[in-house]
C-alpha cells in the first residue's frame, strides 16, 4: 500500500476545517497512519518548501505556514499519493476544481487548506520529515472492505 503526507495548514484550522477535511479522506477509504499537531518552525519550512525559496511569494508562504500549528497526517491506500492529490485540488483555489478541497474552501493561491505530496518518491521523503517511525501505525486493516481481493 502507498502513503502519502497532509498537512492541514494554519488557514484550515482558522477555518475550522480539519474535521472536514479528516472526513473526506476517511470516507474515500483511506485510512490513517499517524496524525500530530505542530507549529512549523523556520528550518522545517526552509526544507519542506526548498523549491519556492526563490520565488516572491516566498516570505509570506512562510508566514502562512507558521501563524497558527498545521495537522500533519499520513494516510494509505492504493494510489494513495495521486488520490490525495486529486482530492486536493490544483494550488489556486480560484482554479481548483469544484469537489477537491481546495475547489470547495478556498479562493487563494496560497491559504489553500491543505498541503499534499506530489509523487511517490517525495511522499516518502516528506512522511520521514514529519514523523519518527514509531509515530506511524500499522495497525491491522480489513483491506477487503476496499477492495477486492485481487485487484491491483
Ligand atoms: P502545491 O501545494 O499545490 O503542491 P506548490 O507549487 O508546491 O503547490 O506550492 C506550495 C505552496 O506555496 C502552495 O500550496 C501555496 O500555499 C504556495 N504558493 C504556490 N504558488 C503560489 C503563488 O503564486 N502565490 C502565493 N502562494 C503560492
Ligand atoms: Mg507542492
Amino acid at each position: 500500500m502507498e502513503q502519502t503526507l497532509v498537512l492541514i495548514k494554519p488557514c484550515g484550522l482558522e477555518r475550522q476545517l480539519v474535521g472536514e477535511v479528516i472526513t473526506r479522506f476517511e470516507r474515500r477509504g483511506l485510512m490513517l497512519r499517524g496524525m500530530k499537531m505542530l507549529q512549523m518552525t523556520d528550518e522545517l519550512i526552509n526544507i519542506h518548501y526548498a523549491h519556492l525559496r526563490e520565488k516572491s511569494f516566498f516570505e509570506g508562504l512562510k508566514e502562512s505556514m507558521q501563524y497558527a500549528p498545521v495537522i500533519a497526517m499520513c494516510w494509505e491506500g492504493k494510489e494513495a499519493v495521486k488520490v490525495v492529490r486529486d482530492m486536493t485540488g490544483y494550488t489556486n483555489g480560484r482554479k481548483a476544481v469544484p469537489g477537491t478541497i481546495r475547489g470547495d474552501y478556498s479562493m487563494s493561491s496560497q491559504q489553500n487548506i491543505v498541503h499534499s505530496s506530489d509523487s511517490i518518491d517525495t511522499a516518502r521523503v516528506e512522511i520521514d520529515r514529519f514523523f519518527r517511525p514509531e509515530e506511524i501505525f500499522s495497525y491491522k486493516i480489513h483491506w477487503r472492505q476496499f477492495y477486492a481481493t485481487d485487484e491491483i
